[in-house]
């Protein structure tokens, strides 16, 4: 189902009894995300704050502290008809419009009127440095081919004007800009609707606009508007944008941060944004999202995303390539498990090896298609009870992987294990246990 904005979707919640408003007054320090943190846990409803200290700012959080919430975003009924969703729309983008009229930018602050202080940016776990924006759309463009680039990266507020940025991707980018002695503009957008912030997540090949996918996500093209002080369009129906350059040679202390691991990130030096405007709705709603231990809105927007891409690229060489899954456990990021409708012996060994290679994973369970892949149960249970250490695991040692893992000996350095746990083509295996009659058994 399409959401023109995050307030149609907050709307859509609130009518089926997904959202509740938090009336009594709130801190933005840690406060409002021990709130999330325990909606998260027990998968309950999303949360507006209508009362947020030193903010004139209502707050929405957990908007994604139940997987039940992103299938309602997508309009799907179940994780593996979601993940399907996505890799249709992933092939047939609807490309984003240009627009005049703009509610992100009915208030403007530019120059000495910017204050970030005045968004009520959350402090989530105990050893952050300071509030994070989580739930940021960054908008940039390649400085040598002008190619757009969407991505949710973490920002820590470090005074007025000025936010540390935490990106990979951002790399690319902005080496290009420093190459040429620039900086890199870039425009953030706040409280976009779920199918912008589900799109962000599609792991796109470098120079691949997601905006094409969310448009298909929505069934027309995404309006942009221009920015007010950098050469950039920005999501018109956006609650609140931040504009400015990320600093061409400056890189200065950022983080602790709370990350989807389960652990602090340590500071390290990274790049910095100026910031050149904030412009916002009347009355915006600010947009937190919790990135923590799992499971969080990290790794429940992440995820099926994420799935999708591995789905299109698996799918491509292996055709028996049912479905995937990225537990949240695995951060969203570290483990995979693999449905395969078995072809031929071995055909598991390269589906890790090609799994492995994506940088990504670093554990990949390849199961037969009749074991649930979203049960972690079953899956350990044809670990158990199909596979052999000896015979049917992979490890590669120092190759690279995912970002922010706690054991990598040096970032992004990982190992790799895949465990084949198919049963054998070539030679018999015991029949599995059934009772007959069970779908006789009326309800009870
Ligand atoms: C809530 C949330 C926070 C995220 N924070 C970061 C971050 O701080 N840095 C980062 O590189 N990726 C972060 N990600 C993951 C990226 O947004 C994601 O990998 C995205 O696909 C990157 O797009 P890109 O490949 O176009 O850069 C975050 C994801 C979510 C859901
Ligand atoms: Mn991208």
């Amino acid at each position: 189902m399409p959401f023109a904005d995050l307030r149609e979707f907050l709307n859509f919640l609130d009518e089926r009894k997904e959202l509740i408003h938090i009336e009594r007054k709130v801190s933005p320090v840690h406060e409002i995300a021990a709130y999330i943190r325990k909606t998260s846990d027990r998968q309950g409803p999303a949360l507006l704050f209508d009362n947020v200290a030193g903010s004139e700012m209502r707050v929405a959080g957990g908007l994604f502290a139940t997987k039940r919430h992103l299938l309602l975003a997508l309009g799907a009924s179940d994780h593996r008809s979601a993940v399907e969703k996505v890799v249709e729309s992933i092939g047939s983008p609807i490309e984003p419009a240009l627009v005049s009229r703009t509610a992100s930018s009915e208030i403007v602050h530019r120059g000495s009127d910017v204050d970030l202080s005045r968004l009520p940016v959350v402090t989530h776990s105990s050893r952050d440095a300071g509030p994070f924006i989580t739930m940021g759309l960054a908008v940039t463009k390649d400085p040598e081919t002008g190619k757009r680039n969407i991505g949710l990266y973490r920002l820590q507020v470090k005074g007025r004007n000025r936010l540390g940025i935490m990106a990979q991707q951002l790399q690319i980018q902005l080496g290009r800009a420093e190459a040429r002695g620039k900086g890199l503009p870039v425009a953030i957008a706040l409280g976009v609707s779920p199918e912008l912030l589900i799109a962000s997540q599609w792991k796109a090949p470098y120079g691949v606009d997601e905006l094409g996918l969310s448009g298909r996500l929505l069934g027309r093209p995404v309006e942009l508007a221009k920015a007010v002080t950098v050469d950039l369009e920005v999501p018109a129906h956006a609650e609140i944008v931040i504009e400015g350059t990320v600093l061409p040679g400056e890189r200065e202390i950022e983080g602790p941060f709370g990350e989807f691991s389960g652990y602090y990130q340590p500071a390290s030096p990274k790049p910095v944004i100026e910031v050149t405007a904030i412009t916002h709705r009347k009355n915006p709603i600010y947009l937190a999202g919790l990135t923590g231990m799992p499971t969080t809105d990290n790794h429940i927007l992440k995820q099926i995303p994420i799935e999708a891409t591995y789905s299109r690229a698996l799918r491509e060489r292996f055709p028996g390539v049912q479905g995937v899954h990225f537990p949240a456990c695995g951060g969203a990021a570290y483990l995979l498990v693999v449905s395969l409708k078995k072809t031929r012996e071995r055909e598991p060994r390269n589906i890790i090896a090609v799994a492995l290679g994506m940088v990504g994973p670093k554990y990949v369970v390849v199961v037969d298609d009749d074991v649930d892949i979203y049960d972690l149960e079953k899956v350990l249970w044809a670990v158990c009870t199909r596979s052999q250490p000896g015979q049917d695991t992979l490890l590669l040692t120092e190759i690279n992987g995912a970002p922010l893992d706690p054991s990598a000996p040096e970032p992004l350095c990982t190992g790799g294990m895949g465990i084949d746990a198919t049963l054998p083509k070539n030679r018999p295996f015991p029949e599995m246990v059934t009772i007959p009659g069970l779908e006789n058994v009326p309800d009870f």
